[in-house]
C-alpha cells in the first residue's frame, strides 16, 4: 500500500484497486456463479448470521464451497498487502457473499455504517457503538473493525449504480441525518454521497465504518459483486465460523485466515483447540448420520 493509497484511505475510507483480478479469475468466478444462481435453494454466500435449519453452526453457507477462484480470493496476492496494513498481522476472513444489482431488483440506497458509532442505534448493521465499525489511525498504524473487499465481475460505469459512500464519514462524530439514510431513486441521493465507478476485475476496499451502500441500478445488464469481509484476529462480526476442514485444498496461509477469533490469532495452542472442536463437529455429523 503506497503513500497515496494510505492518504486516500485515511481521507475517504475506501480505495479502488484496479485489476485486482485477472481475466481468468473473473471468468472462473462468473462461470461458477452462473451455473449455480438458477438452482433452487442456492445461497450466494451470506453474512453468516443465517443458517439453514438442521445445519451445524459451522456449516453456514459460504462461497468457499464453490471452489476454484472463490478459494483464491481468501488470500489474493493483489489484496493481501492492503489488508496487512489496514488490519495488522493475523487478520481473519469473517464472511463472504455475492450481491447482484439489476433494474429488476430495484434496490434502494440504504446508507449504513458510520465512524465512532455514528451509524446510530437504528443502523442496518446494528447499533454501531464504535465496536464492530471502528476506524482510527494511531501510533503509526491503521485500526479497522471490519474491512470489506468488493470484487466487481462487471463494468460499473458512472451513473449506472454501484458502490456509494459518504467519503470521510468513518471519522465523523455525528449520526447520519435520518433523511439521508434511504434514497429510493438515484435522484434522491444526497449530494454528499460519492458514486464509485469501477471496471470488471477492480476491487473496492472500504472500511465498514464509512457510511456506505448500493446505488439503485440504472444500467444495462447487471452488476455482480463478490464481497469478502475481514476482521482483526480478535474480532468477529459473524456468529458463525469457517471450518477449514471443509476445504482440503487450502494453502497454509489460506487456512490461517479461516481461524475463529481470539486474542492469539492462529497460534499453535489455538490451532489445537480448534482442531479438537472440528473433530467433535465431525463426530456429531457421524452420530447424526448413524441415527438416520
Ligand atoms: O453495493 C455495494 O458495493 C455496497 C454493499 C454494502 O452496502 C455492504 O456490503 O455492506
Amino acid at each position: 500500500m503506497n503513500e497515496h493509497e494510505k492518504y486516500l484511505f485515511d481521507l475517504r475510507g475506501y480505495i479502488v484497486v484496479r485489476n485486482a483480478l485477472t481475466t481468468e479469475q473473473i471468468d472462473d468466478l462468473s462461470k461458477r456463479l452462473e451455473t449455480r444462481r438458477n438452482q433452487k435453494n442456492i445461497s450466494l454466500g451470506s453474512d453468516r448470521t443465517q443458517n439453514a435449519e438442521g445445519n451445524l453452526a459451522w456449516t453456514a453457507s459460504s462461497l468457499l464451497e464453490w471452489g476454484g477462484s472463490y478459494l483464491d480470493l481468501i488470500d489474493l496476492p493483489t489484496i493481501r498487502p492492503y489488508l496487512e496494513v489496514l488490519l495488522g498481522k493475523n487478520y481473519r476472513l469473517d464472511h463472504d457473499y455475492i450481491k447482484i444489482d439489476s433494474v429488476k431488483q430495484n434496490r434502494k440506497l440504504y446508507l449504513h455504517g458510520g465512524g465512532q458509532g455514528a451509524g446510530g442505534v437504528s443502523d442496518l448493521v446494528g447499533p454501531t457503538d464504535g465496536g464492530q465499525c471502528y476506524y482510527r489511525f494511531s501510533n503509526g498504524r491503521f485500526f479497522n473493525g471490519l474491512v470489506a473487499v468488493a470484487f466487481e465481475l462487471d463494468n460499473v460505469p458512472v451513473g449506472h449504480g454501484g458502490f456509494a459512500c459518504i467519503s470521510g464519514s468513518h471519522k465523523v462524530n455525528f449520526e447520519l441525518p435520518s433523511d439521508w439514510k434511504v434514497s429510493n431513486t438515484q435522484e434522491e441521493i444526497p449530494e454528499c454521497v460519492d458514486w464509485v465507478a469501477a471496471s470488471a476485475g477492480d476491487a473496492i476496499i472500504f472500511t465498514e465504518a464509512c457510511a456506505h451502500g448500493t446505488i439503485p441500478w440504472r444500467g444495462e445488464g447487471e452488476r455482480r459483486t463478490v464481497f469478502y469481509k475481514y476482521c482483526p484476529h480478535a474480532v468477529a462480526w459473524s456468529p458463525c465460523y469457517y471450518n477449514s476442514d471443509n476445504y482440503p485444498e487450502l494453502t497454509k496461509n489460506q487456512k490461517s485466515l479461516l481461524v475463529p477469533p481470539s486474542a492469539f490469532g492462529p497460534a499453535p495452542e489455538v490451532n489445537n483447540i480448534w482442531k479438537k472442536a472440528q473433530e467433535e463437529q465431525q463426530e456429531l455429523i457421524n452420530l447424526r448420520k448413524n441415527q438416520n
